[in-house]
């Protein structure tokens, strides 16, 4: 139902994709508006539509005074909840929430929430081409870049379908998804929290609210989601790529098995268009709440063939002088980096660096030194990868990106392949993950077709 925001006044901090969308859903539910942001209001794009709907800025700034004359205050994901104006504001009782938060309990239909390391983005998008070619009205969006307060502009959604990072889980309070999924646990955003142990228990939120009639879908194979299982009050349905499993969905000599109450579908990986192993976990975790709420299966199979993958995940770019190219740049942190070399065989070039994250390298030595030929280091993290992995491999520093293609190029000898999966984030260099792969993609198709100067 549509909230009333009437005679409150509502800071909303980040002026970002998340940001701009709260504040025109606020505005039309008739709060006063002040976005709030550390950039000045000359850097920031789009405020002039929202100046003239007569919403306020504070920029450059996040002013404390501000902070405690308001009724409510909604972070954006990228905002820490550890800024001085926003712990100020929780001491004097005024509520901090996030736009996941406000955005559910607006929301009437059923939600499935995607979180994890890796695997939320693609997972998120197989269950909505799952749920849409099964005649669902299908909302999907989240961290995936459609901000979740946005399905709120209509209420005929049969489904919302929501990825979620840590960061938008800090912030819930009440959330509670009919379906919660968890893919894995690996180091990330250690930029971020204080240690593993703090990221954990923000991933973790995601179960906080669910009561026995919800759902909780769970990686197996995986130590430290299986750790979190028996503090989940829900029905706990498990997925495994190493074995089949009495209820659930296992996996068995290229077929996945989805057992449940005494019925058995098999669906054979090999008829995906996506590739590897873990996109297979991707995709049996996408099936199960599809299967659970009585989708045919034969429906939601080719629905999961029929995806084609996302941009910027292990997308081929090019076959050039024998050497195949792969943009790889949502590879953000070191377990995806894992899983996409291990597809590959050597010898590989790997473009790797960006904004460090405070995480280890040292999970990459084992596959570098079995088929990295060539590191190619570029961005600020450039010298911790080099004292972690340097000494295995010839190592490499590129200034630029386009000069790390350049490099690849003279250096990688034919069957060998190009990987850019740079195990950072972006922002040292780029504006996001999609431009340092578009960068990448325009780079390899500019090169030549015949190499003149090997
Ligand atoms: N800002 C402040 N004060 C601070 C920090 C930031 O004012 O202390 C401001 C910045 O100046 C900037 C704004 O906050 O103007 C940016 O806000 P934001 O980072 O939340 O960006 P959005 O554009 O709203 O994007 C966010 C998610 N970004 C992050 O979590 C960092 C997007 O995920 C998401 O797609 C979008 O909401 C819609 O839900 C991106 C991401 O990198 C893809 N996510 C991380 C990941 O996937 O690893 C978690
Ligand atoms: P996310 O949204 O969590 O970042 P994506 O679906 O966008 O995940 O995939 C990003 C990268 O993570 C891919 O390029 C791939 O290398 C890796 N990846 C995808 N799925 C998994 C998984 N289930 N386990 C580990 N790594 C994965």
């Amino acid at each position: 139902m549509r909230q009333d925001f009437r005679q409150q006044q509502v800071i909303v901090v980040g002026a970002g994709s998340t940001g701009l969308a709260l504040c025109r859903y606020f505005q039309q539910r008739g709060a006063g508006v002040v976005l709030s942001d550390a950039r000045r209001q000359e850097e920031i794009s789009g405020l002039s539509e929202l100046a003239a709907a007569g919403i306020s800025f504070d920029c450059g700034q996040h002013s404390t005074e501000l902070f405690l004359q308001a009724d409510l205050v909604v972070l954006s994901p990228g905002v820490p909840e550890t800024i001085a104006a926003v712990v100020a504001a929780r001491q004097a009782g005024i509520p901090v929430l996030g736009e996941i938060e406000i955005a559910w309990r607006e929301l009437t239909a059923p939600l499935i929430a995607i979180t994890g390391t890796n695997g939320k983005s693609t997972t998120t998008s197989v269950i909505g081409a799952i749920f849409q070619q099964w005649g669902m009205r299908t909302f999907v969006g989240g961290n995936l870049g459609l901000p979740l307060i946005e399905a709120t502009g209509r209420d005929d959604w049969d489904w919302v379908i929501a990825e979620l990072s840590s960061f938008q889980l800090e912030t819930i309070e009440q959330f509670r998804p009919r379906y919660a999924l968890l893919l894995n646990i690996t180091e990330d955003h250690l930029d971020r929290y204080p240690d593993m142990a703090s990221y954990i228990a923000a991933k973790a939120r995601i179960f906080e609210n669910l009561q026995p009639d919800d759902v909780a879908i769970l990686n197996a194979e995986d130590p430290l989601v299986a750790q979190l299982a028996p503090s989940i009050n829900a029905c706990q349905v498990w997925f495994s790529s190493a074995r089949l499993l009495e209820q659930g969905m296992g996996y068995e000599a290229g077929q996945m098995v989805w057992r449940w109450q005494g019925c058995e579908e098999r669906f054979t990986a090999k008829e995906l268009r996506l590739r590897g192993l873990h996109n297979v976990e991707n995709v049996m975790a996408a099936l199960i709440p599809a299967l659970l709420e009585g989708c045919p299966p034969q429906l939601a199979w080719s629905a999961a063939c029929a995806f084609a993958g996302l941009d910027h995940r292990m997308v081929a770019v090019r076959q050039l002088d024998g050497v195949w190219w792969f943009n790889d740049s949502k590879g953000t942190n070191v377990g995806s980096v894992v899983k996409s070399l291990a597809g590959l065989e050597a010898p590989v070039t790997l473009i790797a660096g960006g904004k460090d994250k405070g995480g280890d390298y040292a999970p990459l030595a084992e596959l570098v030194l079995e088929r990295v030929a060539h590191l190619l280091l570029i961005g600020e993290a450039s010298g911790r990868i080099a004292e972690a992995l340097g000494s295995l491999t010839d190592t490499r520093f590129a200034a630029t990106l386009q000069e790390a293609v350049t490099l690849a190029r003279q250096l990688t000898p034919s069957g060998g392949a190009v990987l850019l999966s740079p195990g950072c984030s972006s922002f040292d260099m780029f504006k996001n993950y999609g431009e340092r792969g578009e960068i990448f993609t325009q780079a390899v198709l500019a090169l030549p077709e015949k190499e003149c100067c090997r």
